[in-house]
């Protein structure tokens, strides 16, 4: 089991996407269990201002540290001691604090799985025009990005997050082997899958398929694995142990270019 608890500034966006599907039977089945905290409840004051101006200027709002603060020691039950909260992550029996950003380390695989080891993570999602960097500094443990491109928050990455840690918590999914042949996972891209009709709309399927010969059949779905890779992610291939009979497979489709 897993419990997420989700600092958010806009807990209405994940309403959505935590009620359907996996995650939703993740929940229902006491596999994990995700907590929403709106960071406005902690800021203090009548009107409960969680962004200011930044200091020197330059337009954008910033989201303040009080109000986050108060959250995760509300949330934690503890006090943030003043060199930061990661003196108290250091002695162990503390969850990770992971703050969403676009400056963060890139979300892979390799990191889902290392954040479905732990029973507990703090996931905080800033905006993109800022956090004050006390937050950064003082509080969070890790700072995730998932990928390349600028959204306007962190609720979405968050989302992603927790479907890619999730999916991974044992029991979840119902095929454990379906998990670790999924894309990544092996570090290489999907075979092609077919279903039913063997033909549609005059397009057929690869003979293999229905030839009944299992061990073929391996051979071929490793091999188009390894293709689509080296055509689509050969950044992926690189980093990637493979068996002499993959290195001789593909050295064969060098040739053949
Ligand atoms: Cl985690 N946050 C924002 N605002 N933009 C992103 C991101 C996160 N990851 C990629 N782009």
């Amino acid at each position: 089991m897993i419990r997420f608890d989700i600092l958010t500034l806009f807990p209405e966006m994940f309403d959505g996407p935590f009620e359907a599907s996996i995650i939703k039977r993740a929940q229902e089945g006491g596999f994990v269990e995700i907590a929403l905290h709106n960071i406005r409840d902690y800021a203090p004051g009548k009107h409960r201002v969680t962004d200011d101006t930044p200091y020197g200027g330059g337009g954008g709002m910033i989201m303040k540290p009080e109000p986050i603060f108060n959250a995760v020691e509300a949330i934690l039950g503890l006090t943030v001691p003043d060199e930061g909260y990661a003196t108290l992550y250091a002695q162990g029996g503390y969850p990770p604090i992971i703050l969403l950003t676009p400056q963060g380390r890139l979300l892979k695989q390799p990191v889902a799985r290392s954040l479905a080891t732990v029973d507990r993570l703090l996931l905080i999602c800033g905006r993109y025009e800022g956090i004050d960097e006390r937050v950064r500094h003082y509080l969070a443990t890790d700072e995730l990005s998932i990928g390349d491109y600028v959204l306007s928050g962190g609720e979405l990455a968050a989302m992603i997050v927790v479907d890619a840690v999730t999916r991974l918590v044992p029991g979840v999914l119902g095929d454990a082997a379906a998990t670790a042949k999924d894309s990544h996972s092996a570090g290489l891209l999907e075979h092609p899958h077919y279903t039913r009709p063997a033909e549609y709309r005059g397009h057929g399927i690869p003979d293999i398929l229905l030839s009944g010969h299992h061990a073929r059949l391996e051979v071929w779905r490793r091999q188009q694995s390894l293709l689509r890779t080296l055509k689509r992610r050969p950044d992926l291939l690189a980093s990637l142990e493979l068996s002499q009979s993959d290195r001789d497979f593909l050295a064969q489709q060098e040739e053949g270019d």
